[in-house]
């Protein structure tokens, strides 16, 4: 890995070579394109957003738009989907209704959308985005956030540089440009793609952040939109500079937990995490109990019949989970879970609840609780699920039972085959909660 050189001298977008001065431009090939940064090798969440996207997938394509002002619209509704930053330059912006931006740019070129070649598109520059990191959580069809964290030793570059050559690549080989954000958290990271667009790189780190953001208007703040914009604004509330100064308590008083919100990230401190592409988590059942309860007696029969539930949900989506875990509430409402991480995937429930018992198993003191629940991580589909076990003949054979079981089931209900651990325990002790997929 190569050494990192002063973050406050940084390097080139271009050509990437670092800078052993603070000189204006690059020292290898003059580019004004410089990136630096005090916190530049320590960042590591970043937000890609692409520039004009619509009209530059269609200017691509089309080179003789190249220059000429370009907006993608028309279509039922009669409005501006994307101007091009020539177009923008004349006042022409998204949502606009098209006469008006007609009025405002006359000889712009009018182009209909063609959405399927977007969507085409959009997914390739994602799984450009994947080759870099497999957390990468796409917001719209052109836009997404990557985090990179650990992903050092695998590039040899840290994100900040990895990320300028992914907007390098995108540019070569897909002939578009995107505006990259990179920060400590999702909520800056966002922020700072938006603001050197076209053709951006803004760096914005924790230090700076407070300091930042205190003269910007709530509205930058997520979830802030028009509405809650004007009720802040009747209590005298605009930037974000105030809210630093209020008080937690205060805030929650006020707005619920949105004002918790308003309280963290005026303050810059977001603890989201970026949450790769709509896939689901984990899959999991829990159940409350009526009156708390600590013995293995009791609870084997619960523990088999959310297993079952959770592989009925695993078999429907055809995903298995390789990381069994098991949640336990005590009457405390002290939290616990425990969890095994299995050879390879699984979508059985028989598995899913032996695993479960063996974890609840050591957690059997006395303690009495008031909520069980059983669930997978780490999903997968379910190709190289559950491998016939060679080495285990009951696993095997119970497998083969459970296959059977379910045909059963799909024909004559979930309730029509009762297990063992099952038949005639559970009373009425639990209230159902909802499955939970997270
Ligand atoms: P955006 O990323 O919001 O905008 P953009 O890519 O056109 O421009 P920018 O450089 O500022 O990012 O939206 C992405 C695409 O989504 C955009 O090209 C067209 C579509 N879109 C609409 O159809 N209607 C809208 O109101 C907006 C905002 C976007
Ligand atoms: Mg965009
Ligand atoms: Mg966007």
């Amino acid at each position: 890995m190569a050494p990192l050189n002063d973050p406050e001298f940084g390097f080139c977008r271009d050509c990437l070579t670092a800078q052993a001065s603070a000189g204006r431009r690059c020292q290898q090939c003059g580019s004004p394109r410089l990136l630096r940064h005090p916190e530049l090798y320590r960042l590591s969440i970043a937000h890609v957003d692409c520039d004009a996207f619509y009209a530059s997938v269609e200017k691509r394509d089309n080179p003789e738009l190249r220059n000429k002002p370009v907006i993608i619209g028309g279509g039922k509704r009669g409005v501006v989907s994307t101007a091009c930053y020539v177009a923008r330059i004349h006042g022409v912006k998204s949502a606009m209704p098209m006469f008006k931006a007609l009025e405002a740019c006359p000889h712009a070129v009018v182009i209909s959308p063609n959405m399927e070649k977007y969507v085409r598109v959009g997914r390739e520059i994602r799984q450009m985005m994947r080759d870099l990191t497999p957390q990468v959580e796409p917001l719209s069809i052109d836009e997404a956030f990557l985090d990179l964290s650990g992903t050092q030793r695998l590039h040899h570059d840290p994100p900040v540089r990895v990320m300028a050559q992914f907007s390098n690549r995108v540019e070569k080989e897909m002939g578009l440009s995107v505006s990259v954000g990179l920060s400590y958290c999702k909520f800056l990271a966002k922020i700072a793609s938006d603001f050197d667009k076209p053709r951006g790189f803004s760096v914005i780190g924790e230090a700076e952040t407070p300091r930042f953001l205190s003269d910007k208007p709530v509205t930058m703040i997520w979830g802030v939109g028009k509405v809650f914009a004007a009720t802040l604004e009747r209590d005298g509330i605009r930037t974000i500079g105030q809210l630093q100064t209020m008080e937690l308590g205060a805030l929650m008083a006020a707005y619920g937990t949105m004002g918790q919100r308003l309280y963290q990230l005026s303050r810059g401190i977001d603890t989201r995490r970026v949450e790769p592409d709509g896939e689901s988590k984990s899959v999991s059942a829990e159940t409350t109990f009526n009156e708390d309860i600590g013995t293995l007696e009791e609870l084997v029969p619960i523990l088999r019949s959310l297993s079952e539930k959770v592989s009925r949900r695993l078999k429907a989506a055809d995903i298995a989970g390789r990381t069994v875990v098991l949640k336990l509430k005590s009457r405390d409402f002290k939290l616990k879970t425990r969890n095994r991480q299995l050879a390879d995937p699984t979508q059985l429930a028989d598995r899913i609840f032996r695993t479960g018992l063996a974890l609840l198993e050591k957690e059997i003191d006395g303690t009495r609780f008031r909520l069980i629940g059983i669930g997978v991580s780490d999903l997968s589909d379910d190709g190289r699920a559950d491998p016939l076990d060679l080495v285990d003949v009951q696993a095997t054979k119970r497998a083969v039972a459970e296959t059977a079981i379910d045909k059963l089931r799909g024909k004559f209900g979930n309730n029509a085959v009762e297990t063992g651990y099952t038949f005639g325990k559970i009373r009425q002790r639990t209230r159902p909660v909802p499955d939970e997929i997270d």
